[in-house]
């Protein structure tokens, strides 16, 4: 008789975290350097870019967007300006991420990273890590130094040396495709979702997405930079990004789903992640089955 409600309470507190704004993904990305396949920000109805550190979904009820041939999401994350780290490259502007987003169709997913001015189009190592299942690799490829709260079973990345992304195996595959553009200082990257290995359909917050750009160097690395090699991360830490990574962890992450025909986007969500949600929800499950067990005998 106890276990029901509580039970109820388990489920219901499953619910609510595991609600998200499902949407259809927009399509017609070119990787080509220039931004303007991506959310018209600021057109009409269309809402201008969100506040600094913090992201925002675009969807179909943002018809002024222009989301592209297949109309769908596009998740839109404002980083703040001048944040970055000074290891390298002094206070250029070529580390300093200023915008990121991401979209996708049923072939690939998308990203677009501005820095506020980039110079040179080797200074940067972008890298998107993506958790897809219990388990997996906490520090991040290439000796970046940088831990993560969760193991991701991918990285993306892309610098001038190499495109495509790590397994937590350490091994990197080419794949997918990058342009930098110092003229437009942003960067777009695609990866095919098959080589992400994400399932589709899945229900949006079901993935951990981190981001971080590190100084790139040379030779499809990163340069080294003290306890962490991050210099520019998403995070909702104020203030310079070692204030998060001094500690040598990314702790900021971010969730998205895939729906049967797109990606859903689901909006900026802290810890706990589903994966641990489901952990605790087992765990109580068990031990509430094991209580009446006790109780029965009694
Ligand atoms: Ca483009
Ligand atoms: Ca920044
Ligand atoms: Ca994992
Ligand atoms: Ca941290």
């Amino acid at each position: 008789m106890r276990k029901i409600p509580f039970l109820s309470f388990m489920f219901a507190l499953l619910l609510a975290f595991g609600q998200a704004s499902p949407t259809a993904a927009h399509g017609g990305i070119a990787i080509d350097g220039s931004a303007s396949d991506w959310g018209n920000l600021g057109n009409g109805s269309c809402p201008s870019a969100p506040s600094d550190n913090s992201g925002q979904v675009l969807d179909l009820s943002h018809t002024d967007c222009g989301l592209g041939a297949n109309a769908g999401t596009e998740y839109v994350w404002t980083d703040a300006l001048g944040d970055q780290r000074t290891d390298h490259w002094g206070g250029t502007g070529n580390l300093d991420l200023t915008q990121l987003r991401i979209t996708g169709d049923a072939n690939n997913l998308y990203f677009l990273l501005r820095s506020s001015d980039i110079t040179n189009c080797n200074a940067q190592y972008m890298a998107i890590a993506i958790d897809s299942a219990v388990g997996g690799t906490t520090f991040l490829p290439d000796s970046a130094d940088t831990n993560l709260p969760w193991g991701y079973e991918r990285v993306v990345v892309a610098n001038t040396n190499k495109t495509g992304y790590f397994t937590n195996d350490s091994t990197f595959t080419a794949a997918g495709a990058s342009f930098c553009s110092d003229a437009n200082n942003l960067w777009e990257i695609s990866i095919p979702r098959a080589d992400l290995g994400l399932a589709w359909p899945a229900n949006a917050g079901d993935y951990n997405f981190a981001v971080m750009i590190a100084c790139h160097n040379g030779a499809g690395g990163t340069c080294n930079a003290g306890t962490s090699d991050a210099m520019d991360v998403v995070t909702t830490v104020a203030g310079n990004t070692w204030n998060e990574v001094s500690d040598g962890t990314l702790n900021h992450s971010f969730t998205m789903g895939f729906s049967p025909t797109a990606v859903t986007l689901s909006q900026q969500q802290a810890t706990p992640t589903t994966h641990t949600l489901w952990v605790i929800a087992t765990a109580v499950l068990l031990l509430a089955l094991a209580t009446q067990h006790r109780l029965r005998r009694g």
